[in-house]
């Protein structure tokens, strides 16, 4: 899988991909992930990527023609891309679903804004598409583009070591991951859950889908109106909405003993 990544911060981009699944995954020849420096594509001596706003305003906007050179490049060095992405909050927002959309496509170029923004001719000529990775305002693109690639990485076929990581990952059954515990058993009087202990592995299968269940039903319900939930997902989604009706009080952490 290739990605071209554009900032005017290549190295804050490459310092973040020598580590941990994605360094390995590139180190491996898994992924093409290539970083390019914007300043690249400018046509001055200052190597200018902004100008001032047209009717003025605070800050400055990134400019159109130093990242139109830089894509033209890119297709030209490396392939049409599959995908140009600029990061913005103006995009559509990120989540696993649109993660494993972007896995199943070979080539994608990733647009990193700074400033006020970038000049909104850059959405019409040369990128394809636009991503926000969450309703807040960050100081760069880079981040993004750093957070899109770790998740879209992670689908890639032998980049993640074992695959049933990445099956039972939050999200990939549209629910909330499953506590997770490791030695030692007791840690301050709290005890793992005896039936993790046990060894039994279809009831620590059970358990574990039940606690995935209750706390999404706790923490994110919303997820429960999209889950698509199988007989037995709906059936332990029944049991834990009985037992809350038997024991008003119950909450989370009962289910979980
Ligand atoms: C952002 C987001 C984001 C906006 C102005 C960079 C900043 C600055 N990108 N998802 N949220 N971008 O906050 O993707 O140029």
């Amino acid at each position: 899988m290739k990605f071209d990544i554009v900032t005017i911060f290549p190295s804050m981009v490459r310092n973040a991909l020598v580590d941990g699944v994605v360094g390995r995954a590139i180190d491996r020849g898994l992924l093409d992930v290539a970083v390019h420096d914007l300043r690249e594509w400018t046509d001055d001596g200052h190597r200018t990527v902004d100008d001032v706003p047209y009717g003025g305003g605070p800050g400055m906007v990134m400019k159109v023609e130093p990242l139109r050179r830089a894509v033209e490049a890119i297709t030209a060095a490396r392939g049409v891309p599959d995908t140009v992405i600029v990061l913005s909050p103006q995009g559509r927002v990120f989540d696993q679903a649109e993660a494993a959309r972007l896995a199943g496509l070979a080539h994608i170029v990733l647009l990193c804004g700074r400033y006020e923004g970038i000049d909104e001719r850059v959405r019409e000529l040369v990128a394809t598409d636009e991503i926000s990775i969450g309703d807040y305002v960050l100081s760069g693109g880079e981040l993004p583009a750093l957070v899109l690639v770790d998740t879209v990485s992670r689908l890639v076929p032998g980049v993640v070591g074992d695959v049933r990581s990445v099956l039972e990952d939050s999200f990939s059954h549209g629910v909330l991951d499953h506590p997770h515990y490791t030695r030692p058993a007791e840690v301050a009087g709290s005890r793992v859950p005896d039936t993790l202990l046990s060894g039994h592995h279809a009831e620590v299968r059970r358990w574990r889908r039940k606690a995935a269940l209750t706390r999404t039903l706790d923490r994110r319900p919303d997820l429960l109106t999209e889950a698509v939930l199988d007989a037995e997902g709906r059936a332990l989604l029944d049991e834990i909405r009985r037992e809350r009706t038997a024991t008003p009080q119950g909450t989370e952490q009962e289910t979980e003993q």
